[in-house]
């Protein structure tokens, strides 16, 4: 990235995601031939991933850091999880990247609690198996409370939108991880992240049958089989970018659907652009620029909270200081 505020360009396809991963990497995060012992997944959730694309660590944040969050969402969103009439706000600024819309994003990146589980042990570890290395960055990224949406519930509707973060038509292909950290139980009726394993599996053969000046980043995935994944709190998932994706309605009649966005990728300490602006973003109680992140009109982090406060690992994941040099037997 050469530019730290670079924003994707809204091109042809619209507003569309540019997620962090690995620049200028030809080697497919499925193909690794690992170096470092897994720490968190073990050999069955290994071949999970590289199949299907996603794979889940459970309990990877304990019962107290996710209700912190929890606590935080609902007063961020200025709601009262026991009064149902107060759910239903408008969206307080439109996505660029239309199909976000109406899906409960919320637009907090910087809070200690959202700290707080970036930097749990085993969170970290997970995304060390995934990348084979150890010198990680996290995404500065938001959270979701998605309320029971009655529309969908009377018309039936199940499946909700399905997307790709990153161009799935560039080649070599983008080399790129996302995860969504369960802060409820999510699936069945109460919906949450769907994806398109069988695509994945075969990416390349799907994308050369895709009529020209098809949208990479809205794929036609007729014929294949949408998942909704089943997680409890303080599950983690993680999902190669290449896995197409999305948030399936909450169908339920009471249950609130939350989620925080946790993913890492290398770290890229000598890009001094853009180590400055996600330092700012932390300083500044601020979002991220992009047509995924509209940003919050009442600045609440800002006016209401105080600066996150980082710990060791915290200070490497968001690049105030370097990682050492790489370990015997690390990729780097
Ligand atoms: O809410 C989710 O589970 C998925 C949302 C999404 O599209 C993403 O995390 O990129
Ligand atoms: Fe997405």
């Amino acid at each position: 990235m050469d530019s730290p505020v670079e924003k994707t360009p809204t091109s042809v396809y619209g507003g569309h995601g540019d997620h962090p991963g690995l620049r200028g990497s030809t080697t497919q995060l499925r193909d690794i031939q690992k170096r470092l012992p897994l720490r968190v997944l073990s050999d069955a959730d290994w071949l999970q991933w590289v199949t299907q694309g996603y794979v889940v660590v459970r309990n990877s944040v304990p019962q107290t850091k996710l209700e912190a969050v929890v606590n935080m969402l609902w007063e961020f969103q200025e709601m009262d999880p026991n009064n149902p009439s107060t759910w239903y706000q408008p969206q307080r600024r439109e996505i660029a990247m239309k199909e976000l819309n109406g899906t409960g994003m919320v637009e907090v990146y910087n809070h200690q609690s959202l700290w707080d589980t970036r930097q749990e042990q085993r969170v970290y570890d997970a995304f060390v198996d995934i990348w084979d290395r150890e010198d990680l960055w996290v995404a500065l990224d938001r959270a979701n409370l998605n309320p029971p949406n009655a529309a969908a519930r009377d018309s039936g509707k199940v499946n909700g939108f399905i997307h790709f973060d990153v161009d799935p038509s560039v080649r070599p292909l983008p080399v790129s991880v996302q995860g969504v950290l369960s802060l409820k139980k999510q699936g069945g009726e109460i919906g949450g992240f769907q994806c398109v394993p069988s695509v994945f599996a075969e990416i390349d053969e799907w994308w050369s049958k895709q009529p020209a000046n098809s949208n990479p980043f809205k794929p036609d995935v007729s014929g294949h089989d949408i998942i909704n994944v089943e997680l409890d709190a303080g599950d983690l998932l993680i999902f190669n970018s290449l896995l197409a994706h999305g948030v399936r309605p909450n169908r339920s009649k009471d249950s609130v659907r939350m989620a925080q966005y946790i993913s890492m990728f290398p770290a890229d300490f000598e890009n001094e652009g853009l180590r400055q602006e996600r330092l700012r973003i932390w300083r500044d109680q601020a979002h991220p620029v992009g047509d995924p992140f509209p940003g919050d009109p009442r600045e609440f982090e800002r006016r209401n909270y105080k600066r996150a406060k980082l710990g060791p690992l915290g200070v490497k994941l968001l690049g105030v200081e370097p990682w050492p040099a790489p370990t015997q037997g690390s990729r780097r």
